[in-house]
């Protein structure tokens, strides 16, 4: 099976932290990305997005192009640990705190945060910086605090163990601080503990590293907005 799409994408992401925790192994092409796509990609996702999966070597036939639907498949093929909960409750929470970081969450912190700052420096910009706190703002506002109260008290998002609700926010959380942002501890300490908790799992810990080394690769420096 191969999983193809740039790293830092989280839905890319998202997608193999699941494969991690359940140990499923993929040929891996990071090319595919929203600054360029490798020829014939079309055939795979005609509507040129990231990831894509082919269940079936490089077969285009089979390409399940997106992550809930990668997650998914991924469950259903390898069931244990399960990363969805159980009970039909939980199991629709989860569904609806992923669906709200893959909507609300991705696009105001993707087009709000991380591209006016990342895009700017790999495009040999300065960094919009005035324009990225207002978009933090804009996440402080409304949906961080919905997020905060969703956890309540728990360790996790939905039920007692860990689930894709929690991936799904945490992969997004990851790339508000690759470009500087982490929740403050006065406003989002326990969303941050929860994220804490979640970065120290070995499944997420990795690609906090690679990416890491991906942007210093890059040549790209990012300042410390919020610590
Ligand atoms: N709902 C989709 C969203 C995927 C998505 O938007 N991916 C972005 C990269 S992070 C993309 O491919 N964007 C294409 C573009 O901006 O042209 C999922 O969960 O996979």
């Amino acid at each position: 099976m191969k999983l193809l799409g740039s790293p830092l994408s989280p839905f890319v992401r998202k997608a193999r932290i699941v494969a991690a925790e359940k140990n499923i192994a993929y040929d891996y092409d990071p090319r595919p990305s929203p600054l360029g796509w490798p020829e014939g990609f079309e055939a795979i996702n005609p509507f040129k997005r990231i990831p894509a999966l082919l269940p079936d070597g490089d077969n285009p036939d089979f390409a399940i192009n997106d992550s809930s639907a990668i997650c998914g498949y991924f469950e259903k093929h390898t069931p244990s640990p399960a990363l969805y909960p159980e009970a039909a409750l939980e199991h629709g929470r989860a569904l609806w705190i992923e669906e709200v970081c893959d909507s609300d969450l991705a696009g105001k912190i993707g087009l709000g945060v991380f591209r006016p700052i990342f895009f700017n420096i790999a495009s040999g910009k300065p960094a919009d910086t005035k324009t990225a706190h207002a978009g933090f703002e804009v996440l402080a506002e409304k949906l961080l605090p919905y997020l905060q109260d969703q956890l309540g008290e728990a360790q996790y998002l939905a039920g007692e163990a860990f689930s894709i609700a929690d991936i799904a926010l945490t992969t997004q959380l990851m790339n508000l601080n690759l470009v500087g942002f982490a929740l403050p501890k006065d406003r989002f300490g326990a969303l941050r503990a929860h994220y804490e908790r979640c970065i120290a799992r070995p499944s997420v810990a990795q690609f906090i590293e690679q990416d890491q080394q991906m942007i210093e690769k890059m040549g790209i420096v990012v300042e410390r907005q919020i610590d």
